[in-house]
């Protein structure tokens, strides 16, 4: 009898989880490297991964949310779009008692314990790493900046459009002339930035584009060169996630500066989770990743790093 409880005891400590994960959509180069490691790194644990496509609508989440309830689930991985509005669907797979584990985007909610950790970079800090990077780099030298905004409401733009407002807030020669959101794409931040272009004497009243994403940033460069200016030189740029495509723009001296995000948000949320169900550790409310800033000068490099990382 022993032997057979004990066949079974390590059958269920064997028994293979299933993790549904309601992802935005595929916005950008960096979404579809954080797909791509999230079932790399599930293949690696021997867990069934099932993804839901959001396409960057947060109704099309929550319908997933709750067929992922509905099937049983082991834990929940949600890439939140936007910050508000989940108290209600959380409520659920709470009473259903299925874990929640946050991606690179944060939530607004007053009860924590609708989720178990958060796995997301420093937002703001990435905002306030490109700020600092210009300030350095004008050295006192006047510079209207435009902003192309990351999706309306969610969490990382809300922070990267206030880290960088933070680190320009006292320099009296850098003043952000145009805001606007490119919801997180190459052909909406293009697009903006064809706008800003037009409406600022052709592009010569800009100094710099701060793109809270690489993609956008790209759409970007590819409005200055098109308005006939060389982007890099006669428009500065500062952007986030640290895409292959951004280090081959510095390369050819089109782009300035990246903040690099990893893309590998589901590692440490499989970490936290495979820990919770073995032996009920609860992990950290914020699991923070590193924020690393990028020029020209290491661009070759990363580029051939990025390789190895999902892209
Ligand atoms: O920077 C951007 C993507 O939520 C951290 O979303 C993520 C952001 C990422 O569309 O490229």
């Amino acid at each position: 009898v022993s032997a057979v409880c004990a066949a079974m005891t390590s059958m269920a400590i064997a028994a293979p989880l299933t993790v549904g994960f309601s992802q935005v959509g595929s916005e950008s180069g960096w979404r579809a490297a954080e797909t791509s490691v999230a079932k790399s790194e599930a293949q690696k644990r021997g867990i069934t991964l099932k993804i839901a496509d959001g396409q960057q609508k947060q109704e099309n989440q929550i319908k997933a949310i709750r067929s992922f309830i509905a099937q049983g689930v082991d834990a929940i991985f949600i890439a939140p779009i936007v910050a508000t509005g989940w108290e209600p669907v959380l409520q659920e797979a709470k009473e259903a008692e299925i874990p929640v584990f946050l991606l690179d985007r944060n939530i607004d909610v007053k009860d924590k314990s609708l989720y178990m950790t958060v796995v997301t970079a420093n937002n703001v800090l990435e905002g306030q790493l490109i700020g600092e990077w210009l300030l350095k780099e004008l050295n006192g030298r006047q510079c209207n900046v435009v902003e192309l905004q990351g999706t309306v409401g969610a969490s990382v733009a809300i922070d990267r459009k206030k880290g960088f407002a933070d680190a320009i807030s006292k320099a009296s020669n850098v003043k952000i002339i145009r805001s606007q959101s490119g919801d997180f794409t190459r052909s909406k931040g293009k697009e903006v930035m064809e706008s800003f272009i037009k409406a600022e004497s052709n592009g010569k009243n800009i100094c710099m584009v701060y793109a809270h994403n690489d993609d956008m940033a790209i759409g970007a460069i590819q409005a200055i060169k098109e308005a006939g200016l060389k982007p890099g030189k006669d428009i500065l740029t500062g952007s986030i996630d640290g895409v292959p495509d951004i280090y081959k723009a510095m390369i050819e001296g089109e782009a300035n500066a990246s903040v690099e995000l990893t893309p590998n948000m589901a590692g440490p949320a499989f970490d936290a989770l495979e820990k919770f169900k073995k032996d009920g550790t609860v992990p950290e409310k914020v699991t923070i990743t590193r924020s690393t800033l990028y020029l020209p000068d290491t661009a070759k490099e990363e580029l051939e790093k990025k390789k190895s990382m999902g892209y």
